[in-house]
């Protein structure tokens, strides 16, 4: 089917709505996607029709709501081309995956051990880590950026060594949308002896990453971030990794047998998914990975490429407008200031205007730091906007400028 954009855009309620009379313009992707009614169907569907809990009942809904959860995890682990399905592990979403693997990994790390992570992170990314090393006594050391945001993978070569244990990196930054070469800095680091994790929170939605392929120890994402619910996302882990891991949280589902004198733990999913989980946001998230497969990742990169092409070329004519993050490899977020005005000024004018982007740190203050700057105006594009939209942006960026200035 070829990609229509006005046909697609019928998909999102949300679309459709008004904001300060104006018709909505989302562009805050890289914050939360929107969600197409076939996703919005499938959680009213469980919970009109076989909302149970899973795994425990023999009865008929129990059985209904277990099928189609572990229906959800094959899904997810096809998309991704995941070995095993037990190497997908539901989480509450990209946090909560990177801190079960930080927690995990205080058994591996002794004082002196290091660990990698890259300037470029959200503070997810960052603040586990940290608690890990003041566990355990381990350092932290940091993959510098170049001025247009890539990374300078001749330091990464300089700081790896025998005494790396883990990197940690994202896929793409959410504050500047540059995409990393993730393939590279894996096999880096597999040669010193490193294991690899790589948050995939904001690359999931742009682009279909094949996780054996890449040969990645650890992958997290949230579901939300690809049309999916909020509340819900996974971890892979490679299986020889899962299994060495300890438990995180100890509870109901992810045990084998307990008594007062010894608990031993259930088997992979199991052993990392504690109480009940978020089911219906676990079979979403199967709909929304359906959903984006249907219109096809090979035409979602194409649009979205479209977009930050023209974006980039408007926003630039504005004079006094610097974009931060221009390096080659990118995706269609582009953050920005205007020269002399803050930029939540500017994000309270569009809004105004109807128009939803974020401004702030973005949760990545070092960054921030890099640049010397408090925050950015961050416009982040999604396979259902327009160059209409697009012109709605600048437009409005323009008028803030005249009224700020
Ligand atoms: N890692 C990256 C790269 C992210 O972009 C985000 C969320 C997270 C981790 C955390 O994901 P969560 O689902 O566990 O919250 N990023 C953003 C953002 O850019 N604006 O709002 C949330």
């Amino acid at each position: 089917m070829a990609f229509n954009v006005q046909e697609i855009r019928k998909d999102f309620p949300i679309l459709q709505r008004e904001v300060n009379g104006k018709p909505l313009v989302y562009l805050d992707n890289a914050a939360t996607s929107q969600k197409p009614q076939q996703v919005i169907d499938c959680i009213v569907d469980y919970y009109s029709n076989y909302n149970a809990n899973i795994h425990r009942g023999v009865h008929t809904l129990s059985q209904e709501a277990t099928d189609a959860y572990e229906a959800a995890r094959k899904k997810i682990q096809q998309h991704f081309n995941i070995t095993k399905p037990h190497e997908v592990i539901f989480t509450s979403g990209t946090t909560h995956g990177i801190n079960l693997v930080a927690n995990g990994f205080t058994k591996f790390l002794s004082k002196g051990d290091e660990v990698i992570v890259s300037a470029l992170e959200h503070h997810s990314n960052i603040v586990p880590w940290q608690m890990l090393c003041e566990r355990t006594g381990a350092i932290l050391k940091v993959i510098p950026i170049e001025e247009n945001g890539e990374l300078i993978l001749s330091e990464y070569e300089k700081i790896l060594s025998e005494k790396t244990k883990l990197v940690f990196v994202n896929h793409i930054s959410n504050a500047l949308g540059i995409i990393n070469p993730i393939k590279e800095i894996i096999d880096k680091a597999h040669k010193n002896g490193a294991a690899v994790l790589v948050d995939g929170a904001q690359a999931c939605s742009h682009i279909k990453s094949n996780l054996q392929a890449l040969d990645v120890d650890f992958y997290v994402t949230s579901a939300h971030k690809m049309c999916g619910p909020t509340g819900v996302g996974i971890l892979y882990g490679k299986e020889e990794w899962l299994n060495k891991l300890p438990p995180y949280q100890g509870g109901g589902e992810m045990i084998d047998e307990v008594t007062f004198e010894k608990t031993t733990y259930a088997g992979l999913p199991h052993k990392f998914e504690a109480g009940t989980p978020n089911i219906a946001g676990g079979i979403a998230f199967g709909a929304a990975i359906d959903y984006l497969n249907s219109i096809g990742f090979d035409a979602i990169e194409s649009h979205e490429n479209n977009l930050l092409a023209y974006a980039t070329e408007q926003l630039t004519a504005i004079e006094g407008l610097k974009i931060y993050g221009t390096g080659v490899a990118k995706t269609s977020v582009i953050s920005f200031n205007i020269e002399g005005i803050h930029p939540y000024d500017i994000g309270t004018i569009v809004d105004k205007l109807g128009i939803a982007v974020r401004t702030g740190h973005h949760c990545a203050q070092p960054i921030m730091d890099f640049y010397k700057i408090p925050g950015t105006v961050r416009a982040s594009f999604a396979f259902y906007n327009t160059k209409e939209e697009v012109d709605a942006l600048v437009s409005a960026v323009n008028k803030a400028k005249t009224m700020l200035t």
